[in-house]
C-alpha cells in the first residue's frame, strides 16, 4: 500500500495517461472524486489495481489538481506507477514541494508548514498535539489578532502624519497606548512559550551524575521503567555513558548515565569519568545524585563545587530515602534549584521526582488544543524584535508620530516573518529544504 500523489495544472492529464478506470470512465471528464481501476504500462499491461483519488483546485492541499494514486501491490507496483506518471510527463517533487505549494498559494501561512513537518517527526504524543495545533491555525491565529491591532495603531498614527493640520486631538491618545500596551503584555507571553515549544519539538537531555555507588544506574531504570544499567554494590560499576529516550511530560528526554565521577587510576573508568563530563556541557538539565546515607562526602562536595559553574540548572536527589529518610540537604548542594528526597529501590518519591522535572523543563507552560505556541528559534527572535520596536515606542511616546509610527511597521514586518509575508528567501528555503519527500 503506498501512493503517488500529483499535483498542478497537468495533473489529472498525466494521471489519465496512465490510469484506466473499471467503469471505463475518463477522470478528465467525469464527475465523480474515487475511481478503481489499474495503472498500466505503455504496452497496457497492468502494473497495479489502484483507486485514484481526484481532487480539483481549489480544493486541495496545494489548492492546484491533486490526483492521488492509492496502489496496494507493495514497493515494487509502487515505483512502477511512479515510473509511469513520470513517462508521462510528471516530475518527481522536490523534498516538502507539496507544502510549499500550499503555501505559495495561500493556503497555509509559513506556521502551518512549519507545523507539518513538526507533525511528522513529533516523538511524543504531546508533540504531536502541539504540532497539531499549530498546524491548525492556533499560533496564525493569534499571531493575526496581534498583527490587526498594530494596524489599527498604525493607520491611527499615520492619519496624525498625513493630517497634522487637523486636530485629532491629543495625537498619541491613552486608548491608543492602552492598545499597545496590551498587544505588548500579549507578545511577551507568547514569548514565554517558546522554550517549551521548542522542547516539544527538539527534546531536551539530562544527564545523572554522582560520585560512585550513590544509585544513578540505578536511577536511570527506574525513569526508563526498565533495567537497561548494569546495577551492583560496587563502585564504579558504570564506565560507559548509556543514553535512552524516555517521555516525561511530553518531552521527548535523552536520559544519559554516567560513570561516577572520582579520582581514578583505572583507564577505563578514566575514559567513563570524561565522558560523564561532556555530557554535562551538553545536558539542559543535571540531576546530581547523593546517597542519603552519606550526603556529604569530600567527592560530594568537590562535584557541587564543579556543578555550581555549570550554566544548565541542577537538580539534587537525595537516592536510598528509604535507608535515610528526612536527611537534610548538606550544605555545599543548597545553592541547587530543588531537592527531592527518593528511592530508586522501592520508587518512593519517583513520582513528585517526575512532576518536578517536568514542570522544571516547561516552565509551567500547560499544552492545550488552543495554547499557542512558538516551537522555533526564528520565531522567537522575530517576536523578540517586534516586543523590542514596541518597547522602544512605549519608552517615549511624546516623539513625533512619523517616529512613533516607523516602530509599529518594524513590529508588523517581524510578525510577518513568523507567517512567511515578510519572511526572507533563505529562511523560507531552509524551512521546505527540511522536509521529507512527498509531503
Ligand atoms: N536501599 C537502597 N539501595 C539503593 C538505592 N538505589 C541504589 N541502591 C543500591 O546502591 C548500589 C549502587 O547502585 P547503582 O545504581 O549501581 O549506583 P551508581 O551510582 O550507578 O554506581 P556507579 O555506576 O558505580 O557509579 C546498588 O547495590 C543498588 O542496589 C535505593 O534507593 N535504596
Ligand atoms: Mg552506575
Amino acid at each position: 500500500m503506498g501512493i503517488v500523489r500529483l499535483s498542478g495544472e497537468r495533473a489529472i492529464e498525466y494521471a489519465a495517461t496512465v490510469f484506466a478506470s473499471s467503469s471505463g470512465r475518463d477522470i478528465r471528464t467525469a464527475r465523480g472524486r474515487v475511481f478503481h481501476g489499474h495503472v498500466l504500462d505503455v504496452a497496457g499491461n497492468r502494473v497495479d489495481e489502484v483507486l485514484v483519488h481526484l481532487m480539483r483546485a481549489p480544493h486541495s492541499y496545494t489548492r492546484e489538481d491533486v490526483v492521488e494514486i492509492n496502489g496496494h501491490g507493495g514497493p515494487g507496483p509502487l515505483r512502477a506507477i511512479l515510473e509511469e506518471t513520470l513517462r508521462a510527463g510528471a516530475r518527481l517533487a522536490r523534498p516538502g514541494e507539496f507544502t510549499q505549494r500550499a503555501f505559495l498559494n495561500g493556503r497555509i501561512d509559513l506556521v502551518q508548514a512549519e507545523a507539518v513537518i513538526d507533525q511528522i517527526r513529533a516523538r511524543t504524543r504531546a508533540g504531536l498535539l502541539a504540532a497539531n495545533a499549530a498546524a491548525g491555525g492556533v499560533l496564525s491565529r493569534k499571531l493575526g489578532e496581534l498583527r490587526e491591532a498594530l494596524r489599527q495603531a498604525l493607520a491611527r498614527l499615520e492619519a496624525a502624519v498625513d493630517f497634522p493640520e487637523d486636530d485629532l486631538g491629543e495625537l498619541v491618545d491613552a486608548a491608543l497606548l492602552a492598545n499597545i500596551r496590551s498587544v505588548h503584555r500579549q507578545m511577551l507571553e507568547l514569548l514565554k512559550t517558546a522554550d517549551a515549544g521548542r522542547l516539544y519539538r527538539e527534546g531536551a537531555v539530562f544527564a545523572i551524575v554522582g560520585r560512585p555507588n550513590v544509585g544513578k544506574s540505578s536511577l536511570f531504570n527506574a525513569l526508563l521503567r526498565d533495567t537497561r544499567a548494569i546495577v551492583s554494590a560496587q563502585p564504579g560499576t558504570t564506565r560507559d555513558r548509556l543514553e535512552e529516550c524516555v517521555n516525561i511530560a511530553g518531552v521527548p528526554v535523552k536520559l544519559v548515565d554516567t560513570a561516577g565521577l572520582r579520582a581514578t587510576e583505572d583507564e577505563v573508568e578514566q575514559i567513563g569519568v570524561r565522558l560523564a563530563r561532556e555530557a554535562l556541557q551538553t545536558a539542559n538539565l543535571v540531576l546530581f545524585v547523593l546517597d542519603s546515607t552519606a550526603p556529604d562526602e569530600a567527592e560530594d562536595r568537590a562535584l557541587a563545587e564543579e556543578l555550581q559553574k555549570l550554566e544548565s540548572p541542577v537538580i539534587v536527589l537525595l537516592n536510598k530515602s528509604d535507608l535515610a529518610p528526612q536527611v537534610p540537604v548538606p550544605k555545599s548542594a543548597r545553592t541547587f534549584a530543588e531537592a527531592h528526597p527518593v528511592s530508586a529501590l522501592t520508587g518512593a518519591g519517583m513520582q513528585e521526582l517526575e512532576e518536578a522535572l517536568g514542570r522544571l523543563l516547561l516552565g509551567g507552560i500547560n499544552l492545550s488544543a488552543d495554547q499557542a505556541m512558538l516551537t522555533r528559534v526564528h520565531q522567537k527572535d522575530s517576536l523578540r524584535r517586534a516586543v523590542e520596536a514596541l518597547e522602544r515606542l512605549l519608552q517615549d511616546t511624546t516623539l513625533s508620530p512619523e517616529f512613533l509610527a516607523l516602530e509599529l511597521q518594524l513590529a508588523l514586518r517581524a510578525i510577518g516573518e513568523i507567517t512567511g509575508e515578510t519572511t526572507p528567501d533563505d529562511i523560507l528555503e531552509m524551512v521546505f529544504s527540511s522536509f521529507c519527500i512527498g509531503k
